[in-house]
């Protein structure tokens, strides 16, 4: 059936009604069904041909998706007809594509990552699924109370959600000490850019095995069922909303056993069903690759499926595991390495913990003969004392560890992990990561697409990023002219947005300087905001400096129990009820926090962004992703030599980058004589700026945050004062910023520095991130179906 025949039945059949009488929202649920059916042929082809070669499998706690639809015609080459289609009804596609809610399954950069993987992954026609959980609730949605950040739930599912597909029948028992849950699996088509393949992100949700416990309820026993119930819906009912910060809830390792068993159970009966009982070839047609530690229990687990369910012994077992798992690591913050308490373990899941004892024994025994010393064995052991550690065990099973940038990958080799480099150097690889240009370009940014297929004389570079590098040496005045229009006409598009959603007015005319990423001190926000205050407390001492206009944007969520996070997003909105509202400053600063930033704000706002903030303290971003997107449509990075933006700056040499701050191998030494107050005295600027945190030209509202954020940067109480080095890059950030700000003048030397920055993007998508893995790490080979 055609789209245009399937989209009015499937309005129908969801709402009842003809489209005319239907909601925007049950015209989007049309139109999105019409689009899995579209595709369900191709879609059970693709799955049926994947099951019989080598595949690999992501598994990831998080796969950060946003919407759905647009990215799927987009895909299919559908977008005009699906325009077409609607108008015949009075209707715009684009008021219906801002009905989609955003699947917010992630926190951020890590759970954003595997969704542009999986993008990819299907564009390239590789045999690759995704397997994580499919939360009830997503990341919260954040509002602003008199400044602060208040969290409230993200049912995001509840009004009926079309690209998941309930598959009932490959239901699967998952078990624990004090619990039998039902895995059922929902299915998420994901097309790839001009390919019939569709590949497969599976998302596990748990309910009772049984829909009640009759007997229970029979027996006076009334609330005992409906708690077992709802205790085995609580396990995929929430998503933890902390990216930095571990924290060891018994419910979260219930979690990620469930998803990891689950899908290796799912895994197993397909390897069975194509090769037959026997699994020593098991590593020969599958790799997972484990998406930081969060699925880690898929290595004891699968020991556990193979020798009790399938088996195997040990030894047998541990050659399949141990040449079947390939461990990313995204973060060097000793905080948020994950450890269990091994009395949970013993607790929920006696057989795992049985396992992972076993590994440990073995472990030490095999260091042992290898001759290392007992202070170290001790150190790299997967048990400690009561301690489990994730990172050792996938370190010890996985045959490929890998950072996520160059600079990143050293620092894990160097320090993180600098053991396990000593004894297997081979196991290390470097990816550095990638987004994917259709969502991050084509999709969000069509003036820009428009222009990049009229300059290249095609469209080929959608799937070949790379192809734009040919194009760094063609901007003529006309490109050059064109793109400045591109950015100012993005620009005032977003003007609308922002008066819309937050009720701000800005000028196009100003330069729009983003910072969109989670709230932690580590990516230095403070510093960003200590800028705009001096900037402030400048023009105000001196009316007639001549600066350009500025809009400054952040958007930023904060984890729950992170005070100082939240302390900081107070902070900003307290600087923007100053600086907004200031008669002297009449507009020259603006500053806009955008509530509950998420997948679907950063494609409003990227594209309208001159200035990109990627200001983290050197050595702390693993690789950063927003710097990549950014990029690709043209801001300019303002940034420390930290993560990818080492990378973004040797694409784009120095001339058509802003960097500044100590780096990273300057830091330990600048440490040792560190002292905050020196800078605080000595620094322009500086004193009047962390003064203002507590003399009255801000509220906190009585809280005592600003206080503490003061004292965080200043007194040695804290020790030990100002860890992330705020105030001691705060002179050459204040410095280079502007200086880019003057340079913003001279606007087709500008248009010059985005146009290298476009051009230079290729080795940024994650087409270039999975071939690289495909080869090096997967060794798997596309797969098309036609
Ligand atoms: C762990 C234990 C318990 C609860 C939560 C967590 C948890 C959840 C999410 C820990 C970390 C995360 C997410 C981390 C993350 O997003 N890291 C980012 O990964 C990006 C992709 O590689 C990098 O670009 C960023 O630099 C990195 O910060």
């Amino acid at each position: 059936m055609t789209l245009s025949k399937s989209f009015p039945s499937q309005v129908r059949a969801n709402s009842g009604r003809p489209v005319l009488e239907s909601t925007p929202m049950e015209v989007w649920q049309g139109l999105s069904a019409s689009i899995v059916d579209h595709i369900a042929s191709d879609w059970a082809a693709t799955a049926k041909k994947y099951a019989q070669g080598r595949q690999e499998h992501y598994f990831s706690a998080e796969f950060l998706m946003g919407r759905a639809l647009l990215n799927n015609l987009s895909n299919l080459g559908l977008v005009d007809h699906a325009r077409d289609i609607l108008s015949n009804y009075g209707l715009d596609l684009s008021v219906i594509l801002e009905e989609e809610p955003d699947a917010a399954l992630g926190n951020g950069g890590l759970g954003r990552l595997a969704a542009c993987f999986l993008d990819s992954c299907a564009t390239l026609d590789l045999p690759v699924t995704g397997y994580g959980i499919l939360y009830r609730y997503g990341l919260f949605k954040q509002l602003f109370d008199n400044g602060f950040q208040t969290e409230h739930p993200d049912p995001w599912m509840e009004e009926g959600y079309p690209f998941v597909i309930r598959r009932e029948e490959l239901s699967r028992i998952v078990e624990y000490a004090d619990l039998s849950v039902r895995a059922v699996p929902y299915d998420m088509p994901i097309t790839g850019y001009g390919t019939p393949n569709v590949g497969t992100l599976r998302l596990w949700r748990a309910e009772p095995i049984e829909e009640f416990d009759y007997d229970a309820f029979n027996s006076q026993r009334f609330t005992d069922a409906i708690v077992d119930r709802e205790r085995t819906n609580d396990i995929s009912r929430v998503l933890y909303p902390n990216d930095t910060t571990y924290e060891g809830k018994v419910l979260r390792v219930r979690q990620q056993y469930f998803f990891c068993s689950a899908s290796l159970q799912s895994i197993l009966d397909n390897y069975v069903e194509q090769h037959g009982k026997d699994l020593h070839g098991f590593a020969k047609y599958n790799a997972i690759q484990l998406n930081d530690t969060h699925p880690v229990l898929a290595i004891p687990e699968l020991m556990r499926l193979l020798m009790d369910e399938h088996g195997m012994g040990w030894e047998d077992a541990w050659e399949e595991v141990s040449q079947t798992f390939a461990y990313t690591n995204h973060t060097v913050l000793a905080e948020a390495l994950e450890t269990w308490d091994m009395g949970i373990f013993d607790r929920i899941f006696p057989r795992i913990a049985e396992i992972v004892r076993e590994i440990d024994r073995r472990f030490r025994v095999d260091m042992s003969e290898r001759g290392l010393d007992h202070a170290t064995i001790d150190y790299m052991a997967p048990v400690s004392g009561n301690t489990v550690r994730m990172a050792w065990i996938a370190c010890y099973a996985s045959y490929s560890i890998n950072g996520v940038a160059a600079l990143h990958t050293e620092i894990i080799k160097r320090e993180t992990l600098k053991e396990w480099h000593a004894i297997w150097p081979e196991r290390f690889n470097n990816k550095t990561n990638g987004v994917t240009p259709r969502r991050w370009l084509k999709q969000c940014n069509p003036r820009l697409a428009d222009l990049l297929d009229e300059v290249t004389g095609s469209d080929e570079w959608v799937t070949d990023l790379s192809v734009l590098g040919r194009f760094t040496d063609a901007a003529n005045d006309e490109v050059l002219e064109r793109l400045a229009q591109i950015k100012y006409e993005n620009k005032v598009d977003f003007v609308r947005w922002v008066r819309e959603r937050e009720g701000i007015d800005i000028d196009p005319t100003a330069i729009f300087d983003v910072q969109i990423k989670r709230l932690h001190e580590y990516k230095r926000q403070l510093l960003n905001a200590f800028y705009i205050l001096d900037l402030y407390f400048r023009l105000k001492e001196n009316p007639q400096l001549d600066l350009p206009k500025r809009v400054f944007i952040f958007g930023a969520k904060a984890a729950p129990g992170y005070i100082r996070a939240k302390a900081i997003i107070k902070l900003i909105n307290a600087i923007a009820d100053v600086v907004n509202n200031d008669e002297d400053i009449n507009g020259r600063i603006k500053v806009v926090f955008v509530h509950n930033y998420n997948v679907s704000p950063a494609e409003h706002i990227i594209p309208a962004a001159d200035v990109s903030e990627q200001i983290s303290t050197a050595g702390k971003e693993a690789s950063g992703t927003s710097n990549m997107k950014f990029m690709m449509n043209g801001a300019l990075t303002l940034g420390t030599l930290d993560g990818a933006n080492v990378e973004i700056l040797d694409a784009v040499g120095p001339q058509n980058a802003y960097i500044f701050g100590a780096t990273e191998d300057e830091l330990p030494e600048l440490r040792r004589h560190y002292d905050p107050r020196w800078h605080y005295e000595n620094v322009p600027g500086l004193r009047r700026v962390i003064d203002a945190l507590t003399d009255g030209t801000l509220s906190d509202n009585g809280s005592g945050w600003f206080h503490d954020l003061r004292g965080s940067l200043m007194e040695f109480g804290y020790e030990p004062a100002d860890v992330y080095y705020v105030l001691g890059d705060f002179a050459d950030y204040r410095e280079t910023k502007d200086r880019m700000a003057a340079d913003y003048a001279d606007t087709r030397a500008w248009a010059a520095k985005a146009w290298v920055n476009i051009t230079q993007s290729g080795r940024f998508s994650s087409d270039r991130t999975i071939r690289d893995y495909a080869t090096e790490v997967w060794k798997i080979q596309p797969s098309p179906i036609a």
